[in-house]
């Protein structure tokens, strides 16, 4: 992968620019940075490979060189979209999983809210930040993580984890995956919020009916059974609580996972 691949494979997607770096700390830094130099909307930010990758409440995100996709779209949000940006998470998931599914005929989930999984492992993860100027959201970066090859995944992780190359059985050009993936969120794009891009994500939830454990960031756990995804993208259970984006993961109980970044 390098920048003219890169502007050839993708030159009929409407981008707003393009930068390749062949390793940086984080692609959604640049992205941010971006923002405040005038980025245009859906300029893409990608890298090889990522020093400082992170997911959310301050976990790392892994990038080795070549084997993985690292990248951050730069969103500058319509007044419609305004009101929905919680919902980019599932939008860049639901792209994901559409992708999976159209061009490799690959069954995919989302783990709420932030994760792709394919047969019951982590392929991909999510990590949706803003950028403020007082009360008004100057943009969004979407930033994604998707792991192609099998070098790509790591080993301690609080979750398995895949590739497509595994769950595949062969290898997977990642410039066609992104193209792939860039393409779905056009399409989706003007659907955010609506009640088919709820439905479509609510569809391809992980654990529907299951009994799960979730860990809210303020350290309660709350226990109850997955009924899917509310219109407004929080999690709904059959408690009596409702759970928003940003402060929970999610794990099916009577499953142990290891919690070393936790
Ligand atoms: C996420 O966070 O899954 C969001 C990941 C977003 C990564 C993209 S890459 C481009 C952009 N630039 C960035 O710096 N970030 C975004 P979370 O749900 O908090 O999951 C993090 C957890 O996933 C870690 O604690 C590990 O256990 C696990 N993990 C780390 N790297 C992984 C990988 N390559 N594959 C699978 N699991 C991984």
């Amino acid at each position: 992968m390098n920048i003219e691949t890169l502007q050839t494979a993708l030159q009929d997607l409407p981008l707003g620019g393009l930068r390749y770096l062949e390793e940086v700390g984080s692609t959604n830094d640049i992205a941010l940075k971006w923002i405040e130099g005038e980025g245009r909307d859906f300029s893409l930010v990608i890298a090889n490979s990522q020093s400082s990758g992170r997911g959310r409440n301050g976990r790392i995100w892994q990038t080795p060189p070549d084997s993985a996709l690292a990248l951050s779209l730069l969103l500058l949000p319509k007044s419609r979209e305004k009101k929905n940006i919680s919902l980019f998470t599932g939008l860049g998931a639901l792209a994901l999983v559409n992708t999976l599914t159209e061009k490799y005929a690959l069954k995919a989930e989302i783990k709420w809210p932030n994760d792709v999984l394919v047969n019951g492992k982590k392929l991909a993860g999510i990590l949706v930040e803003s950028s403020w100027l007082g009360e008004e959201i100057q943009g969004i970066v979407l930033g994604i993580g998707i792991n192609i090859c099998k070098e790509a995944v790591p080993k301690n992780v609080d979750f398995p984890a895949t590739s497509l190359e595994d769950a595949l059985g062969k290898k997977v050009d990642r410039v066609e995956v992104l193209h792939g993936m860039l393409s779905k969120l056009i399409e989706l794009r003007p659907l955010l919020g609506s009640g088919e891009m709820v439905a479509a994500w609510d569809a391809n939830l992980a654990f529907r009916g299951k009994q799960v454990e979730v860990a809210r960031g303020d350290g309660q756990v709350i226990h109850g059974k997955i009924l899917g995804i509310n219109p407004d993208g929080s999690l709904h259970l059959d408690t009596l609580a409702s759970l928003h984006f940003g402060d929970v993961h999610l794990r099916p109980m009577r499953v142990s996972y290891s919690r070393k970044n936790e």
